[in-house]
């Protein structure tokens, strides 16, 4: 038996991976807002819900879309194809309620590889994602996907540690890859890829636009949000899941994936503050729509929302949300409904109940003709110790 100060002391895994109930709840609402696009019945990556009617994925997942066949020229009427469209369940093969559309026309980000898309159908759309403008330290992100390597269903990677550009982990992976280049070179040329692609290596990597982190999911994640974890703030946006580092690693032949050391693997994304200051230039309205002042959600589970709003859809708990900033007051009004068949006694009963009393036996009371309604204003006077409400009109009530 240990004794209670054993108790104390950590437990063996080396790393913290652990989540506050508060965050797993707050993880759980975000993973509604990610989706999985599909064209053609092909999985095509991963896309989140952003502003009003948005979805946002890496760029080169809607250009495996438009242009399927490498040639360089983009047929964007495939992206309003009714073979194009957006599953939000955990499996892509349970067929969507709503199969959400695309407009053809779309804003990108060669670059940051981002593309901004408009849905076409935005009614009921799962809640928008919370958006981070600000450069802000992570030391790790969630990031919720399809790209788990054993299933193909939508995921969450809860802590994902960030690597910084100039760690001993990418200077040495540098260094290997300098070493083995012409062996990787070799392998793409003889299964007929292109070789150069291994002088790209980690190439980028280190601009202040990028993040770097290591996860587990792998391809189908392509537009992956990375959100932040550490229940110091609400859970936002601050990056968005582009592509492997290096990119070649995926050209290689399935044999000789596993001998490319898996520390030497990782994963790039766009920061969600260049995104902001890309769309910001190109549009301050939908950087409004997206990031906007106000836009901003205040976390839903510090606001302690009752039970009858929380488990309705959304897009209502969001008006909910919208509706509280602007004000509150509460309601205490009931409903009584009396019913009976005729002439049972109803009118007499809420008279009586009412103050009004006559005569019965001399007075008669007219029979009512549909319905009859009433409001009255009571005081409650609570009997704390036998917990009974007492409902007393006011002299002046109405
Ligand atoms: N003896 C007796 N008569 C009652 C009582 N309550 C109501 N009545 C009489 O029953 C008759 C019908 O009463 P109402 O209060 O008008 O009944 P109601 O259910 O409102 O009737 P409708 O409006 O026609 O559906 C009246 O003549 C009342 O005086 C009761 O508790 N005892
Ligand atoms: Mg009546």
């Amino acid at each position: 038996m240990g004794s209670l100060k054993s108790a104390w002391q950590p437990f063996k895994k080396e790393h913290d991976d652990t989540l506050s109930q508060t965050m797993v709840l707050a993880l759980h609402e975000q993973m509604k807002s990610v989706g999985v696009l599909i064209s053609g019945g092909n999985l095509g990556g991963t896309v989140f819900r952003v502003g009003s009617k948005y979805v946002m994925t890496a760029l080169h997942v809607i250009n495996n879309i438009i242009d399927p066949t490498k040639t360089g020229v983009w047929d964007v009427t495939l992206l309003e194809s009714t073979d194009t469209h957006i599953n939000f369940h955990e499996s892509p093969l349970t067929p969507p309620m709503v199969p959400y559309r695309l407009k053809r026309d779309f804003m990108y980000n060669v670059d940051l590889d981002v593309a901004l898309l408009e849905v076409t159908n935005p009614s009921n759309l799962p809640m928008k994602l919370n958006l981070c403008k600000d450069e802000i330290g992570v030391t790790n992100v969630s990031l919720i996907g399809y790209g788990h390597p054993g299933q193909i269903k939508k995921c969450l990677d809860p802590k994902c540690e960030i690597v910084h550009p100039n760690s001993h982990r990418i200077l040495s992976a540098q260094a290997w890859l300098q070493q083995n280049k012409n062996f990787f070179k070799l392998a793409l040329h003889g299964i007929g890829r292109n070789p150069a692609l291994v002088d790209k290596g980690y190439q980028g990597y280190d601009q202040s636009s990028k993040l770097i982190f290591d996860c587990y999911m792998k391809r189908g994640a392509s537009g992956a949000p990375a959100l932040t974890n550490d229940n110091e703030r609400s859970v936002q946006v601050v990056g968005i899941l582009t592509h492997g580092l290096p990119d070649f690693y995926f050209s290689l032949p399935e044999l000789m994936k596993p001998q490319f050391p898996k520390n030497y693997r990782l994963e790039v994304g766009a920061k969600m503050k260049d995104i902001f200051n890309w769309i910001n230039s190109q549009s301050r309205e939908i950087a409004k729509d997206l990031f906007g002042e106000g836009s901003q959600m205040p976390d839903r589970n510090q606001l302690q929302l009752p039970k009858e709003i929380t488990d309705m859809d959304n897009e209502t708990v969001e008006t909910y949300i919208r509706a509280l900033e602007k004000g509150k007051t509460e309601y205490n009004n009931i409903r009584v409904m009396v019913v009976g068949h005729f002439g049972v006694g109803k009118t007499t009963l809420v008279n009586r109940l009412f103050g009004q009393f006559k005569d019965e036996e001399t007075t008669e009371t007219p029979s009512t003709n549909g319905i009859e309604t009433h409001v009255r204003q009571c005081n409650i006077i609570s009997d704390d110790k036998n917990e009974k409400m007492i409902w007393k009109q006011k002299k002046d009530g109405k």
